[in-house]
């Protein structure tokens, strides 16, 4: 199928639109787009209809959630089959950023590398291992597939997504890297205690409590609270530099997000900004790195969170419901805690495959 009506425009392009996990993205092969990133940006801006609250001349959903992109290709990491890029897009900002990762599309990556003949369906069950760009991480999804297609089709129910489909269950190689970046279970910032986490996304564990909040709020209550946005971002800006990543003004990570108690028989009670806008659920590494970060002893979670016992998933819950992780830490041969074991499921669907028509430059 030629991808272009006139070679060098990309004034139409292959593309595949997917929910993974609790997000929406458009998912590209790397070769489907320009090799150079300011015109590949441009071009994307353009598919999802950024820079427009509403991307009303695109593909985005008016949310970070649904304004986001997987591009795909085969990998020359004897390690993996495929390289997964995660690129987030603005909404009502011409802004496009690969400084995260994204969990909830990780979900869709297996499915789209079959369909696109870049890796064979197996029989049954199908893994793919996937070098995740953004990070360096490794993961491998594992999904049904039958008469070498995907079966998007299946019994598995999400928190925040309607219906029931195929479980996608996603394994996180884990190296040896520190979960603590900026070395200590516990800081305070800005005159709040905090812990600073990452297990595979930047995160600030905070007590809702700390910041006058239950925690239970619904996501657009916290959004309209000017005073807590204030103390959110006071923190983020100097959790930044202290957690490795230089000067955050401008970028979504790292993500903040409050702990509460939980109420419904889980571990922790969430809210999530990710890192203005209050995540209706959580993302998948951002609860990854809560689940590693609850369990360190001396964190913020302390008090906070009803830990499992060794061995048992912990329960995330959040706005709409709750997302199980498998998490192990220990300590690592310097004495500072790694992750030891990260695993999750989640699902994926294909909505439409076909060509977008980019707005006009
Ligand atoms: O943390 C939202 C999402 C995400 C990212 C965000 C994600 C993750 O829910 O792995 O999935 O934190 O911006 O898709």
């Amino acid at each position: 199928m030629p991808n272009e009506a006139r070679p060098g425009t990309y004034s139409e392009v292959r593309c595949m639109l997917m929910r993974g996990g609790t997000s929406k993205g458009a998912y590209f092969l790397a070769d489907d787009l320009p090799a150079d990133t300011a015109a590949r940006d441009d071009l994307l801006l353009r598919v999802m209809g950024s820079p427009d609250p509403r991307q009303i001349d695109g593909l985005g959903g008016a949310h970070p959630l649904t304004s986001k992109v997987a591009v795909v290709s085969a990998s020359d990491d004897e390690r993996a089959d495929v390289d997964y890029l995660f690129l987030q897009l603005g909404v009502a900002e011409a802004t496009v950023t690969d400084r995260q990762n994204c969990g909830n599309l990780l979900a869709g990556i297996g499915a789209f590398a079959v369909e696109r003949g870049l890796v064979p369906a197996g029989s049954g069950q199908t893994s793919v291992r996937i070098r995740m760009l953004n990070t360096g991480g490794l993961a491998t999804a594992t999904f049904p597939t039958v008469d070498g297609r995907v079966d998007y089709t299946g019994s598995t129910e999400i928190s925040g997504v309607p219906g029931a489909a195929a479980a996608v269950v996603i394994g996180f190689e884990q190296g040896t890297a520190a979960l603590l970046p900026t070395g200590r279970a516990r800081d305070t910032i800005a005159g709040t205690p905090v812990t600073c986490v990452d297990n595979g996304m930047p995160t600030v564990l905070i007590a809702a409590s700390a910041l006058h909040v239950s925690g239970y709020e619904e996501p657009a209550e916290l959004e309209a609270d000017k005073d807590l946005a204030a103390r959110l971002n006071e923190i983020r800006l100097a959790a930044g530099p202290l957690m490795g990543l230089g000067e955050v003004h401008d970028t979504t990570v790292p993500k903040l997000t409050l702990l509460a108690p939980p109420v419904h028989g889980g571990t922790v009670m969430t809210r999530t900004f990710i890192p203005v806008r209050c995540h209706t659920a959580i993302g998948v590494l951002g609860a990854a790195s809560v689940a590693a970060g609850v369990r360190i002893p001396g964190s913020v979670g302390e008090g906070v969170a009803d830990l499992p016992a060794e061995g048992e998933p912990l329960r995330i819950e959040h706005p709409t419901g709750f997302l199980d992780v498998e998490s192990a830490v220990a300590l690592g041969t310097s004495g500072v805690p790694v992750a030891r074991h990260t695993a999750l499921v989640r699902t994926a669907r294909k909505i439409f495959d076909g060509t977008v028509f980019p707005r006009p430059t």
